[in-house]
């Protein structure tokens, strides 16, 4: 991704915190809450990768043929990158509550938004708050155009299987109970498609989609059989950073051995260890204590979990090669979608 694309996106937002701010104007709202509004808008939603948001734009740019993205007319650009705004706060709407949920410390390299002095429980409303300001987005500029219900329904239902996930993310993971017989494979499959997958990968090809007038069921679905999949690694590799990347590289301190969380290294861990060490894994993890932690961290070396992880990597890398090969582009969907997605995910380490 060059440089210019991602500051072009980014000179899109200010003028939509402008839009989003004069909404409260127009209730009369005191100056308090239009600034705070504001704060919580610039502190959570442009300070990451944005490579949702950037997606939105690059696939439909491949979809209707275009070389790149400076061919297209600003006002389609423009348009396509108000889509791409969504989804970053969507996501941004989702980490202001997702750090509440896991307590986590650092976002993005700074404080947890609930974190920052004077935010605390307020943190929840902002949450809501970001989720409302899509809808405020998609309604003034997209309420003429045909496919209007059809982007309000993608959002409705992304979001709901978000929080699916999200809800059994958080039930296989209880605080005072640790019982790593709840875990499987099979289970952190289905919660990482639902908390991750859909709204990380299959949103923005599919609001993409919708505008470039591409929409016949059978490219909806060959689009989600790819993405679905490629946000499944897209979490193992989260699962893996939380353990082995650097708060530096991750922009964020892992909480997941603590949180008792059903991620994709507890789950190998468990597949391979001998009885002792499953007595260590059963003692240590999911105890707020961080020198249990270390003692979990200590046997994932020992048993080598970063070599399964880099196997499951290349193993998963070549099932999703053939995937994409395999995609009919007769109806005008392209698999040069797909390909940019996973050279945008595959081998990352932030
Ligand atoms: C990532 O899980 C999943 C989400 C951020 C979705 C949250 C959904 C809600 C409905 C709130 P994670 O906890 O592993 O992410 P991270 O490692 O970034 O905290
Ligand atoms: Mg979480
Ligand atoms: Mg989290
Ligand atoms: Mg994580």
């Amino acid at each position: 991704m060059s440089v210019t694309s991602r500051e072009r996106f980014l000179q899109e937002f200010p003028s939509l915190v402008e839009e989003l701010k004069e909404i409260l104007v127009k209730y009369g709202m005191p100056n308090e809450a239009l600034q705070w509004y504001e704060a919580s808008l610039t502190y959570n939603t442009p300070g990451g990768k944005l490579n949702r948001g950037l997606s939105v734009v690059d696939t439909y740019a491949i979809l209707t043929g275009h070389e790149s993205i400076a061919s297209l007319s600003n006002e389609e650009y423009k348009k396509l990158a108000i889509l791409g705004w969504c989804i970053e706060l969507l996501q941004a709407y989702f980490l202001v509550a997702d750090d509440m949920m896991d307590q986590s410390i650092t976002r993005r390299g700074q404080p947890c938004w609930y974190k920052v002095e004077n935010v605390g429980n307020i943190a929840i409303n902002d949450a809501f708050m970001l989720e409302a300001a899509i809808y405020s987005l998609l309604k003034k500029h997209f309420k003429l155009e045909t496919y209007y219900v059809d982007l309000l329904e993608l959002f409705h239902e992304v979001t709901l299987q978000t929080e699916l996930g999200q809800l059994l993310d958080l039930v296989t993971a209880p605080e005072d109970h640790v019982d790593l017989s709840k875990f499987s494979m099979v289970k952190h499959s289905f919660i990482v498609r639902f908390k991750t997958a859909y709204y990380s990968f299959y949103l923005p090809v599919a609001l993409a989609m919708y505008v470039a007038g591409i929409t016949d069921e059978k490219d909806l679905k060959q689009a989600q059989d790819v993405l679905i999949p490629l946000g499944e690694y897209f979490q193992v590799q989260d699962d893996y950073l939380d353990n082995f990347g650097t708060p530096e590289q991750i922009g964020k301190i892992g909480t997941d051995i603590q949180d008792n969380k059903c991620s994709w290294l507890v789950n190998k861990a468990l597949e391979i260890v001998t009885p002792e060490q499953r007595k260590i894994l059963d003692d240590n993890y999911g105890q707020k204590n961080p020198e249990c932690e270390l003692r979990v961290k200590k046997l994932y070396d020992d048993i080598n979990l970063a070599q399964y992880y880099h196997d499951y990597e290349d193993a998963v890398s070549k099932e999703l090669k053939l995937k994409i090969d395999a995609i009919d582009e007769t109806r005008g969907f392209k698999k040069q979608v797909l390909t940019e997605f996973f050279n945008k995910v595959y081998k990352r380490s932030k």
